[in-house]
């Protein structure tokens, strides 16, 4: 895998080497100027272990560590005997664990919120739509005709919680899946019973002496990688839609240009949409308003970064500052009054760049404490008493401002807030929401297919760069692009988001972007809603034409830029569902093994998808219409695209539509 250190980034990089966003690359140089460490020059400091990036290590007990060979996979075993297969699956299993863990304790934090709303307990929040309490009700089979709000949410917290606890049977959200893609996973024996029981089978089969055979192992690892796409996401995406709203298309601006020099700055990073919401409530307070205007301020201007900043921009159009390598980099500004963080990719760094910019760093999760920041507890019965105080905390840090402010005067307006529902909408129109009019033009060729582009950012590579050279290229091959999290927000900055962004793609998708008026590129959100995109998939396969199962369809996913675990076991939800997925950066595997070789072939011949890795994003691109193009052969539907040219009964076809 040579190509895995094409675009790594080495020592001594210019800024706009390290960075294609131009005001992260000017933060970089300032912190150079003011001798602030930031994650990029941690990384160029730091060269990644090669046997751990291989993932040759095994860990897992005190015989070892032990090193194996990646030159000579099979030379050598541990010393309990496990082999080079063994050892990777494991370490492959737990990753998947550990992301899926992630996802599904995100998607019990909101299910717990919602029992208690539901029941009473709770009264800050509320449950904003009915609508799709009814339609996630309806679609797990639960009767709704004739009943109360209140007796349906009873029913769908008491279905939802099965997603968890349950030690047999199936999670309740496999009664969404294709019936030919269950069928699959019911005689591959992958179908998830609850996702507390898949993590800890997968940490159990992967602790020393268990499971010795890479192919069982994976089996698992699908098991508990469905556990998260169909289960604690989904639910996630679902219950958080219910309480704080579906969001549909409004335009927002990222980039650090939203901050603002004569405001109280706030920023919300991290990943569960309550800390955000109550936020909301606070900056809003009139009392609160006032207070900043008494200290000199014309007002408070909140901000959201990575995923519940993704969210938040999505159901609001609440400004963005910018993904996951950017957090750092915002600080230098000067300009962050405040900047309170929950759970997930948040970095320890952020509390030393905080402390030399004298901002207040807060953690408000108890599960997430960090040496250095200041801990307040966010709690959902009392939400406001952490958020006001957080406000309060900036409006103090604005009067006693003493260091010099520079704000990169950087701003991309977009289109933000494309969900399943809306989607449905906009295709369908409102008497008849469908996604026929998606196949069709699928069908027809001028749309070739569809791509998922999620996922991180990473300082071992270009920031942003990857993504936005991916998702134009795909674009330009007439593949339409669904996107989250970090690679959203890339893809944003880029001016990829809007609907004139259209007139980059190739003639069948450009096309149909200006008939219907939507970007090329449409955001769905944060990484839990990575599920929109399962739910639109399988309304792909639901609507017909384009096979049976999920694994018919001429689909890829792509994370060109990944960095954590939750991101792998995205990867192996998209795999286990049937879909191609490329990583970039580097995948944690040795060539010529037999593990590769299942992940990266053997699962698909199992009537699954497969992985891929490439680091260069013309070669990500090639890899996934290569595939697309297969499924479109596979299909019968590969002739369609050779009529390039659209005369005007074909225009009024897709109009009509
Ligand atoms: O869940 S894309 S860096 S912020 S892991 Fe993290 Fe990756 Fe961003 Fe959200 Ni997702």
């Amino acid at each position: 895998m040579e190509e895995k250190t094409k675009t790594v980034v080495s020592k001594i990089l210019e800024a706009k080497d390290i960075t294609a966003c131009d005001a992260t690359a000017q933060m970089i140089n300032k912190a150079r100027r003011d001798g602030v460490e930031l994650c990029f020059d941690r990384a160029a400091s730091m060269k990644p272990c090669p046997i751990g990036a291989e993932s040759a290590c095994c860990k897992h007990c005190s015989m070892g560590p032990c090193r194996m060979n990646s030159k000579d996979p099979y030379g050598k075993v541990g010393v309990c005997g496990a082999t080079i297969d063994t050892i990777m699956a494991r370490n492959f299993g737990r990753m998947v664990a550990a992301g899926a863990s992630a996802h599904t304790d995100h998607g019990m934090a909101m299910l717990d919120l919602f029992r208690e709303v539901v029941n009473g307990h709770i009264t800050d929040y509320e449950i904003k739509d009915t609508e799709k309490l009814i339609n996630v009700a309806k679609s797990i089979d639960i009767e709704t005709e004739g009943r109360s709000t209140q007796d349906i949410a009873n029913d769908l917290y008491a279905e939802l919680e099965r997603t968890y606890t349950q030690v047999e049977g199936e999670i309740p959200f496999a009664k969404r899946v294709p019936p030919k893609t269950l069928e699959t996973w019911r005689k591959l024996g992958i179908v998830p019973r609850g996702a507390m029981r898949e993590i800890m089978e997968m940490m159990h089969r992967t602790a020393i002496g268990v499971d010795q055979h890479y192919e069982n192992i994976t089996k698992q690892a699908n098991r508990t990688a469905l556990s998260d796409g169909w289960g604690g996401s989904m639910v996630s995406t679902e219950i958080s839609d219910i309480l704080y709203g579906t969001p549909s298309p409004v335009v927002a601006n990222v980039n650090m240009g939203v901050l603002k020099e004569n405001m109280v700055n706030i920023i919300i990073h991290g990943h569960e949409p309550n800390l955000f919401e109550s936020m909301i409530a606070s900056v809003n307070s009139p009392v609160l308003i006032e207070a900043a205007k008494a200290g000199g301020a014309d007002g408070i201007n909140l901000v959201g970064m990575c995923c519940s900043g993704a969210e938040a921009m999505s159901r609001h159009g609440i400004p963005h500052a910018g993904n996951f390598t950017s957090t750092e980099a915002v600080l230098c500004t000067g300009a962050v009054d405040a900047m309170g963080v929950d759970i997930q990719c948040i970095k320890q760094g952020l509390a030393k760049v905080a402390e030399c910019y004298k901002t207040p760093l807060f953690t408000t999760n108890t599960r997430c404490h960090i040496e250095g920041a200041e801990h307040i507890e966010f709690m959902d019965h009392d939400p406001k008493t952490c958020t006001d105080e957080i406000v309060i905390r900036a409006i103090t840090r604005f009067k006693s401002r003493t260091l010099p402010v520079e704000i990169p005067q950087i701003v991309t307006p977009g289109v933000h807030g494309f969900s399943y529902e809306y989607i449905n909408y906009m295709l369908g129109g409102s008497f008849r929401g469908s996604y026929t009019p998606l196949n069709e033009n699928i069908i027809n060729g001028r749309i070739r297919g569809v791509a998922g582009v999620v996922g991180c950012t990473n300082p071992r590579v270009k920031q942003d760069y990857v993504h936005v050279e991916l998702v134009r290229e795909l674009i330009r091959n007439d593949v339409l692009v669904l996107q989250t999290g970090c690679s959203q927000i890339a893809l944003a900055k880029a001016g990829l988001c809007t609907p004139e962004a259209a007139c980059l793609a190739g003639p069948g998708l450009s096309e149909v972007c200006e008939t219907v008026g939507m970007p090329p590129v449409l955001g769905l959100g944060s990484c839990v809603d990575n599920s929109r995109i399962l739910i639109a998939a399988s309304e792909m396969v639901r609507t017909g034409g384009l096979g049976n199962s999920l694994a018919d369809l001429p689909v890829a996913g792509a994370a060109p830029e990944w960095m954590s675990e939750k991101a792998i076991a995205i990867g192996q939800y998209f795999v286990a569902s049937g879909v191609y997925t490329v990583f970039g950066v580097t995948f944690p595997i040795v060539d010529n093994t037999k593990f590769k070789k299942l992940l990266f072939e053997g699962l698909e011949q199992q009537g699954l998808g497969k992985w891929g890795f490439a680091a260069d994003p013309l070669e990500i691109a090639k890899l996934m219409i290569a595939h697309i193009d297969k499924k479109r052969k596979a299909l019968g539907i590969d002739k369609a695209r050779a009529r390039v040219l659209v005369d005007m009964a074909d225009r009024r076809q897709i109009e009509a539509a």
